[in-house]
């Protein structure tokens, strides 16, 4: 019986059942006495008396029967009853312990989401200072791109200026095989020309076209080594080659252009064109000289007589 199989209550409905089986069958006892009873009487009454007998002999044994039947449909309701008492206890535990659980797992999601948000802060403050960070550290590599610029021009500047002075001693310059001083202050041909030698040097010599351009460019009016002090009309370089047709300007060399002048150095005139831009004056002027001090090892063939 699955009444049997059950504990707690199941020991109550059992007694129900047990009660009900007693008192059936002390009503079945009952009965047996009231008919031994009713047949007793029976012999002692007439035929309407026995009739009545037999009536409520048998609305007892309905009386019966319907207590039976009575209690039965007691019996399978109670056990029904039971049945779903014992379901919904079921159901009750599971959806408790259900509740429990998602009791539990609230918690922990609340703990996990405070964590998270925790976390959240952290991280987008975290985000903000590296933002800053960022920006200072583009700020920076602007800075450091606009010095970088400036100390490679710097560089460049300086390596050009080291190019230019190549086995050249501090403040001469290199073109070529040669270098060169311009003079700071002026003086005399003939003063400018010993200033050269003393370091080591001589008046410009004029050897080449490009020679030409390069003492041109470099900005001043400057006596060359050249001069016809010892014949006049016989322009000689300082080392005594003769000058062949030089750079002359237009009508130079003109000693002056009168009968009593004497002009017998040449120099450069730089706002004269590059090609003709040699006049010959006075020695006594004073003006800024060129220097030029030749590689003792000449690198270059050297260059034809003019
Ligand atoms: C002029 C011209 C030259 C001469 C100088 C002297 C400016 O140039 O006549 O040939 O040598 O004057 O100062
Ligand atoms: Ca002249």
């Amino acid at each position: 019986m699955d009444v049997m199989e059950n504990d707690g209550d199941s020991e109550s409905i059992y007694m129900n059942v047990e009660d009900a089986e007693k008192i059936s069958y002390q009503s079945e006892i009952y009965n047996n006495i009231l008919l031994s009873t009713t047949n007793e009487n029976l012999g002692s009454a007439g035929a309407g008396e026995r009739r009545k007998v037999n009536l409520s002999n048998m609305a007892a044994v309905c009386l019966g029967f319907l207590c039976v039947l009575l209690l039965a449909v007691i019996t399978v309701l109670c056990i029904k009853h039971n049945n779903e008492m014992l379901q919904m206890q079921s159901s009750n535990d599971n959806m408790t312990t259900e509740r429990d659980r998602l009791l539990i797992s609230n918690n922990i999601m609340t703990v996990e989401r405070d964590r998270l948000q925790s976390r959240y802060i952290i991280i987008n403050n975290e985000k903000e200072q590296l933002w800053n960070q960022n920006t200072k550290l583009i700020s920076e590599r602007n800075q450091l791109q606009i010095s970088y610029n400036a100390l490679r021009a710097e560089r460049d500047a300086l390596q050009n200026k080291l190019a230019n002075q190549v086995g050249c001693p501090v403040g001469w310059m290199r073109f070529s095989t040669s270098c060169y001083l311009v003079s700071s202050s002026t003086n005399t041909w003939e003063q400018s020309r010993q200033n050269c030698r003393n370091a080591g040097a001589d008046l410009v010599i004029i050897n080449s076209r490009e020679e030409q351009e390069y003492v041109s460019k470099l900005g001043k009016n400057v006596w060359i080594g050249l001069t016809d002090d010892l014949v006049e009309g016989q322009w000689k370089w300082v080392d005594n080659t003769p000058v062949g047709t030089g750079y002359w300007g237009i009508n130079e060399p003109n000693n002056g252009g009168h009968r009593f002048s004497n002009e017998d150095c040449a120099q450069v005139v730089v706002t004269n064109p590059v090609t003709s831009n040699w006049n010959d004056i006075h020695c006594n002027n004073y003006i800024h000289y060129l220097c030029e001090k030749r590689d003792s090892v000449q690198h270059s063939i050297p260059s034809p007589i003019h």
